[in-house]
């Protein structure tokens, strides 16, 4: 069912390799126009259009669009007691590595009485989007919130559609894990509307606007997030998640199908990929494939994702050629199953998490490992990391000279201001070692 591409005994070209598994189409694009609409209409009509969006596409009108404290405390006490333990282990975990994402403040000193120093400056209030679709992850909430807690960001507001079956009400495990997590300003509202209320603010419910919007969504969610950078900043444009998986004859046919099968099931257009030197275990892995993917859960789903253009094994003559494939895809989630991961991860230069060894799966990362999972995807990791502490911090360098040191170079800014012509810079200067002052 899923694809096999061999490349051995060429030498393909890192665009070949890419070509040669290309990524399910998505058309962020398309959806610009709705989307362009349904902000413009929130913009107008502030809290009403929240409310008529929410009847429309999200087929429930709730009472208000803020979601009360105590819709929030009546979700942490009816949360089930295994899902707030694990959810309070993965807190722990995932503030723990963050705290690593907080660079120290550095000051160089340049020379006596001059320095620069960087300090790493947090903004001031961030929004998140939780969809509310076909998948409810409270997993994604800890992942956004703590390290935007982690930074020092002082205010979070969060987003997520009413949901029918719950009365119009935020889905009960979201708003409970926020609870959790010391959040209480949430709204119950969903889809590009709802980016453009927290990027823009509405005054008539007392949404304030936020500095940076993250968190994953539907298409006409990426497109709205396309549509407010400018007004804010965001995270990245989340599309169909990705796992690419390097192994050698050593590795075990069955984790490496797990595997695959575990990330297929996010979606139809997710991408599963197995890069292999060895012919042996890539049939063993095809083999395993079919009958996980007749057996699991969400069967159809996985089947159709396995069998699209965006999944294959492919067969390579080495691990270098491996690797050279993995950097030219540029992995949302790369496992190196193979005899000594550690040489292949030296090789490894695009992808947004890397998991080593048959003991870490991408469903750990998904959940308690301590690492985010929200994670470049489309390729977006030849050029971008996950969600981290640092997406929420701004370098600012701060200026500190003596008299005496810009006495200093006071004659090079005059030499440089006037070869460009901007005597004044220069003048600021030296008014400031007049005599007559
Ligand atoms: N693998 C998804 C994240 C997730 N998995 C949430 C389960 N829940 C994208 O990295
Ligand atoms: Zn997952």
């Amino acid at each position: 069912m899923i694809q096999t591409i061999d490349l051995r005994g060429s030498e393909p070209t890192p665009a070949e390799l890419l070509a040669s598994v290309p990524r399910a189409l998505t058309s962020v694009a398309v959806a610009s126009d709705i989307a362009a609409e349904l902000i413009a209409d929130v913009r107008e009509r502030g809290g009403v259009a929240l409310l008529d969006q929410a009847e429309r596409l999200d087929r429930v009108r709730p009472g208000q669009v803020r979601v009360p404290a105590s819709h929030i405390i009546d979700a942490v006490a009816a949360l089930d007691p295994a899902v707030r333990t694990a959810i309070t282990e993965t807190i722990r975990r995932v503030r723990l590595a963050s705290a690593a994402q907080v660079p120290a403040h550095v000051t160089t000193t340049i020379e006596a009485g001059a320095t620069v120093t960087q300090r790493w400056q947090p903004v001031n209030r961030v929004g998140l989007y939780v969809p509310g679709g076909k998948a409810v992850y409270p997993s994604s909430v800890v992942m956004n919130v703590v390290p935007a807690q982690v930074s020092g960001v002082r205010s979070i507001a969060l987003a997520s559609p009413p949901q029918s079956h719950f009365d119009g009400r935020v889905h009960p495990t979201i708003l409970a894990v926020a609870g959790l997590l010391g959040v209480d300003e949430i709204y119950a509202m969903g889809g590009a509307g709802a980016i453009g209320a927290l990027a823009y603010g509405v005054d008539d419910i007392g949404l304030e606007p936020v500095q940076i919007v993250t968190g994953p969504g539907n298409v006409y969610v990426a497109a709205a997030k396309r549509l407010i950078r400018g007004q804010a900043g965001i995270d990245s444009e989340a599309g169909p998640t990705d796992i690419l998986v390097i192994a050698d004859a050593d590795a075990d046919p069955l984790l490496i199908a797990a595997d695959l099968v575990s990330q297929a099931e996010h979606d139809e257009l997710a991408a599963a990929v197995l890069v292999t030197d060895s012919p042996e275990l890539a049939d063993a892995v095809a083999a395993r494939l079919i009958v996980l993917a007749a057996s699991t859960t969400h069967s159809e789903r996985v089947s159709v994702a396995l069998r699209g253009r965006q999944s294959a094994i492919v067969l390579v003559d080495n691990l270098q050629v491996a690797a050279a494939f993995s950097n030219a895809f540029g992995p949302e989630h790369l496992e190196i199953q193979t005899s000594d991961p550690d040489a292949v991860l030296e090789t490894i230069e695009n992808a947004g998490a890397i998991f080593l060894g048959p003991y870490s799966p991408v469903s750990l990362g998904d959940y308690v490992a301590g690492s985010n999972h929200v994670l470049p995807t489309g390729g977006q990791a030849r050029f971008s990391s996950g969600l981290g502490a640092y997406t929420f911090l701004r370098p600012q360098q701060v200026v500190r000279y003596s008299r005496e040191a810009l006495q200093g170079v006071a004659g090079h800014i005059a030499a440089l201001s006037n070869a460009e012509a901007l005597p004044a810079h220069g003048d600021a200067v030296t008014a400031r070692f007049a005599a007559d002052r």
